[in-house]
């Protein structure tokens, strides 16, 4: 029989006496109106269709829903609602089974929520991500998922919007069962359920949980909130669902989310989502030039290389470590097991992946082993000669059509280039510390690198399930450069009056996770210390120029790691010293700057001024592409708050006045 078509992106076909309806909608499925009015049309064909026994629904390539379509936020409603689709679904006559191929996230987790059995592809997972967007779920997550897998994992779920994978999801409740082709086991599902009572989700009673485990549940989630407010209002509607009746519980989430829909945290997040996928994009870049990387030789095991080299293995490539001796590489190849050890635990990763990852792992002392290389990252010393040394030495060894990057944080990667003898194969990728966790990478086009080089390593980026962004080249690229604006501008402040105390304390309320002295503490004072050292001698001695840093550094307080820094550490714990107090004060007498009050709005306004001007610079310049580059690099490399937006967004929301 042919497949029938319901709308545009809707069409079904008879199978095994069964009407199997494909969502076809690409890139994720998401659900349209035109999506929504399609599958309206087929669950109403289907009732009255008597050859058919019931319905499966799946979703065409990769995605089961990737839920709601996020660019339909903020344009008038268009009917069907979805909560009407999946209100049809859970009571419709004959049975409804998921046959969920892939992601089903959001409300096309919800329409998944509503059927009468889900069974997972062994590629599905299934999530209500609405709080990374600043809103609730929308179409009955709240108050169907709690009734499948209980208070406290719903709790969790919906309060961070972690996603589960099939496994998982048939743990907890949430899939009936794992098959390698869902399609046909949601059939076999559908016949066993015909003219049985069906299994409406919305019917089943919410179980109960002790208080005590609900309480601990939400302080957990909320702990991590930092200053959002989905997160409280998603549990806060988990925890309705086992006080009021199914339809009373579905007009108070509707209600929260259309408030939430409207708020700027979520305008914010919507930016955020959206500028996150911009930033890997280079207008006029032919991606299908990329060059496929498949065995990757990282240069230098310390802490970077070895995150590097784990982010490699964990994403399915070859790894060559070389280090300097075989005593280094073998230590190399400890620090690395020791990772994903770590990866492990944390549950990040699983043991046989880990025994599978170390299987495609070389050390070697060799550098000539290098030979097999697609692309090479070197993570030594930042120096000048080091790395133009190891440059010329590698030019010699790879292939020709190998790609050389290096992992500079501060130095010129055009004078790194020009020591080899094709430029045109050299590349900036800059990774954040831990490189195996933080997703953020900063791709740096140097003024000789080939466009197919350029989109081979945004290729290789994305697959190592990191999040890319190109930038030109300039001292401390884009992240490091607003970051040394915005310090400047708080030791400023800290001249003029404030404490690092006062200036943390600002930047915590407004969401950062710490502060940036507590953070300068954690990072250590001495690398900082070293350039400014470097730079005295070609300083503009006329530009002001803050020696708090310098005297503290003097003293030896170096940062957390020794137990003092910008503030002391006994027992660990961060406590205001008076010795740094004393050291600000001296530093305002010997300049004779009488000290005044700062607000925290002050503070955060001068923080985000400075952040803003330096990332205007940045734009003006070319160095950055785009403001909400600058954002993506600000969130996910330094801690601002994805819910303000970034700090180009957070100008542009207060037209030109940054404010907290
Ligand atoms: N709406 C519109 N466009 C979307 C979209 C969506 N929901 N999801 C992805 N896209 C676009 C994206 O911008 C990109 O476009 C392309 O698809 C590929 O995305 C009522 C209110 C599904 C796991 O939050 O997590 O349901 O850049 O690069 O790596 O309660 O996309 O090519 O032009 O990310 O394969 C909740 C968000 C919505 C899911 C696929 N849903 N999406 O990952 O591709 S709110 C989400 C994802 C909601 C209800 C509520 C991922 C993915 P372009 P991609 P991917």
């Amino acid at each position: 029989m042919a497949d029938i078509p319901f709308s545009k992106s809707i069409s079904a076909r008879l199978r095994d006496g069964v009407f199997v309806v494909v969502i076809d909608n690409p890139p994720v499925n998401a659900l349209s109106a035109d999506v929504r009015s399609g599958l309206m049309a087929a669950l109403d064909h289907t009732a009255s269709l008597d050859a058919a026994t019931g319905i499966v629904l799946t979703g065409a390539g990769s995605t089961f829903i990737g839920g709601a379509d996020i660019k339909e936020f903020g344009k008038p409603p268009v009917e069907p609602m979805l909560p009407d689709v999946i209100e049809r679904i859970e009571t419709f006559e004959k049975p409804v089974v998921a046959a969920v191929n892939g992601a089903a996230l959001g409300g096309g987790c919800e329409v998944a929520l509503a059927c009468h059995g889900r069974i997972a592809g062994e590629k599905a997972s299934f999530g209500l991500p609405e709080v990374k967007l600043g809103i609730v779920p929308g179409a009955g997550g709240t108050q169907r998922l709690p009734r499948l897998v209980g208070l406290v994992a719903a709790i969790e779920l919906v309060g961070t919007g972690r996603p589960v994978k099939a496994a998982e999801a048939v743990t907890l409740g949430l899939a009936d069962g794992v098959a390698t082709a869902p399609v046909g086991a949601a059939i076999a599902l559908v016949h066993e359920a015909s003219g049985k009572p069906l299994r409406r989700t919305g019917m089943i009673g919410v179980p109960s949980t002790d208080p005590t485990t609900v309480s601990a549940a939400e302080a957990k989630v909320l702990a991590r909130a930092r200053g959002q407010s989905a997160p409280a209002e998603a549990i806060r509607l988990v925890k309705a669902a086992g006080e009021l009746d199914l339809r009373r519980g579905l007009a108070a989430e509707r209600a929260t989310f259309l408030r939430l829909r409207d708020s700027s945290e979520s305008a914010a997040l919507r930016h955020v989502f959206f500028a996150e996928r911009a930033a890997g994009k280079v207008e006029g870049l032919d991606k299908a030039s990329s060059r496929r990387i498949e065995t990757v030789a990282v240069v230098g095991t310390g802490l970077m290389g070895s995150g590097i080299a784990v982010a490699a293995l964990t994403s399915g490539h070859s790894v060559i470590a070389l280090e300097q001796s075989p005593e280094a590489a073998a230590g190399g190849r400890a620090r690395i097991a020791e990772t994903l050890d770590k990866s492990v635990r944390s549950a990040r990763f699983t043991a046989d992946g880990r025994a599978e990852c170390l299987a495609r792992l070389q050390t070697t002392a060799e550098a000539e082993e290098l030979v097999k290389a697609d692309l090479v990252i070197e993570a030594v010393f930042d120096d000048l000669t080091v790395k133009t040394d190891l440059f010329r030495k590698l030019d010699g060894i790879v292939r020709a059509d190998a790609i050389l990057a290096t992992n500079t944080s501060y130095l010129n990667p055009d004078a790194i280039a020009a020591a080899t003898a094709d430029p045109s194969r050299v590349v900036g990728l800059h990774f954040f510390s831990p490189a195996n966790v933080m997703r953020l990478v900063e791709v740096v086009d140097c003024v000789k690198t080939a466009p197919e080089v350029l989109a081979s390593a945004l290729a290789f980026v994305k697959r190592l399930g990191k999040l890319p962004v190109v930038c030109g080249v300039t001292e401390g690229f884009i992240g490091n450069r607003i970051f040394s604006a915005y310090r400047r501008e708080a030791e400023f402040m800290l001249e003029d009056g404030a404490l690092p105390q006062e200036i943390d304390a600002a930047l915590e309320a407004y969401g950062f996770p710490m502060g940036i002295f507590a953070v300068n503490d954690m990072a250590g004072l001495e690398i900082a210390w070293a350039r400014r050292k470097r730079q005295a001698a070609t300083r503009d001695p006329a530009a002001r120029y803050v020696e708090i840093a310098d005297r503290l550094c003097e003293a030896g307080r170096l940062g957390h790691k020794i137990g003092r820094g910008w503030y002391a550490y006994p027992d660990g714990k961060r406590t205001i010293d008076p010795e740094v107090t004393a050291v600000i004060e001296a530093a305002r007498a010997a300049k004779n700057i009488a000290p005044r009050i700062f607000t925290p709005a002050e503070i955060m306004s001068r923080l985000l001024k400075a952040m803003v001007d330096e990332g205007t610079a940045l734009l003006t310049d070319g160095i950055a592409a785009r403001p909400g580059d600058i954002d993506v690099v600000m969130i996910n490399g330094y801690g601002f708050p994805a819910h303000r937006g970034g700090p180009m967004f957070a100008a542009e929301q207060n037209k030109g006045e940054p404010h907290a």
